[in-house]
């Protein structure tokens, strides 16, 4: 069988580094863009990186950047994959309405720039869209794919043009491109500055004595959480299929931030009242008040279902930040359950 290849961009992201481990697990040579930092910004990903002179190798890192057009045709063409996922953004909600221009270009135009890529390079790569329930707005739960879109923010209206994008060039092109419409997903590689990272390490700093108090926003808003290491498994199948199509993956269970609360700080025997505090500065100029997801698509026709919800993740992801203390912050390397996924048990370990 011919080596499969696949270009990811946002490797580095934590989407990025379970999808990574995902396709070495099942055999494929993986590509990652990353970005020139100052600092390494790999940490994620190190556990899976084998020195390139290695002949066992199979993960190679690109500078790059969603920005860089004239970069991306060289790389695909250099690399010819057979899929592409596309999971870089500036992917902060909050964020986007600080650096809208920003956020456009890299959210918005860096989908349509990697498409044409694709394109003019003439490779024949499935593509995966990463769009999102932001989409949704505010739009009247559950939401599935035939729910209308309103988006409330600069990052939601750039991700709703790469989504109409992406479905263009399926259309225009014949192009297997595809969106995976996915709500919140979390996991112990959460970027910091999400609300359930952001909630999960203070439990675990205030436990240590390290700290007293949170600052946060709202807290009544209700957000579908489900575990990242699952949704990349539901992106790899959006690829496998005869048809391109679109897919909402949700867990269908809606928490609000302060039930979140309450299950990460009591699992650490602590009670939030005593450890939250307000600022006005993690408000949003407009909030997206709840997101809750229908999958029924995606289980019926890609046989894809999640099986952790919010709460049970609000656990598990308080057990990861204090076990993280206790080795100097050094990022906590879960590994993907894929125990779950019958078609991946017997894939080799990631090397
Ligand atoms: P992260 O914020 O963890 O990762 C974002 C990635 O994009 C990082 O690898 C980052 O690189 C990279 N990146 C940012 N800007 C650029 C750029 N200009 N050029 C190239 N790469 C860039 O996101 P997640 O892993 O959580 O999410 C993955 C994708 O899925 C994102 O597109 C996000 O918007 C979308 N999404 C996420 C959901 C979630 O709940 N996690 C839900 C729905 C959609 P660096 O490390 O150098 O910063
Ligand atoms: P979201 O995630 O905006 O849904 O986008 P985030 O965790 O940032 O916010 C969720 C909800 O929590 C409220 N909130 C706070 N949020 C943050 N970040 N910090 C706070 O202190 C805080 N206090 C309350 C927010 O107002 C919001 O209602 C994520 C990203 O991963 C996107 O890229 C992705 O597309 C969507 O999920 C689906």
């Amino acid at each position: 069988m011919t080596q499969q290849r696949a270009l990811i961009t946002g490797i580095t992201g934590q989407d990025g580094s379970y999808l990574a481990e995902l396709l070495l697990a099942k055999g494929y040579e993986v590509h990652g863009l990353i970005r020139r930092a100052s600092t390494f910004n790999t940490s994620r990903i190190d556990h899976l990186y084998v020195d390139p002179h290695d002949p066992r190798a199979r993960l190679f890192l690109h500078y790059g950047d969603l920005s860089d057009g004239s970069r991306l045709v060289a790389l695909v063409s250099q690399i010819a994959p057979h899929e592409v996922y596309n999971l870089a953004a500036q992917s902060h909600v909050r964020v986007s309405f600080e650096e809208p221009e920003h956020t456009a270009d890299i959210t918005g135009t860096g989908t349509t720039r990697l498409l044409e890529a694709v394109r003019v390079a003439g490779v024949p790569a499935r593509f995966y869209q990463a769009s999102s329930s932001e989409l949704y707005g505010s739009t009247t739960p559950p939401q599935d794919e035939s729910a209308p879109f309103r988006p409330r923010s600069p990052y939601a209206a750039a991700k709703l043009y790469s989504y109409w994008m992406t479905r263009n060039y399926r259309e225009a092109y014949g192009m297997f491109a595809v969106n995976g419409i996915l709500f919140n997903h979390e996991s112990p590689r959460r970027g910091e500055t999400f609300v359930t990272r952001k909630i999960t390490r203070a439990v675990a700093a205030i436990s240590a004595g390290r700290q007293e108090h949170v600052y946060l926003g709202n807290l009544e808003a209700i957000r579908d959480w489900g575990y990242a290491a699952e949704y990349v498994e539901g992106m790899w199948r959006m690829l496998q299929v005869d048809e391109p199509d679109d897919y909402v993956l949700a867990t269908g269970v809606g928490h609000s931030i302060a039930e979140f609360l309450g299950a990460a700080f009591s699992h650490a025997g602590l009670d939030w009242h005593d450890h939250v505090r307000f600022d006005e500065r993690y408000l949003r100029p407009t909030e997206v008040d709840v997101l809750v997801g229908d999958a029924s698509r995606a289980r019926d026709r890609l046989g894809w279902s999640p099986s952790v919800e919010g709460l049970e993740l609000a656990r598990l992801m308080v057990d990861a930040d204090i076990e993280a203390l206790g080795h100097a912050g050094r990022p906590w390397i879960d590994t993907v359950r894929l125990s779950s996924w019958p078609d991946a048990s017997d894939a080799p370990a990631p090397s």
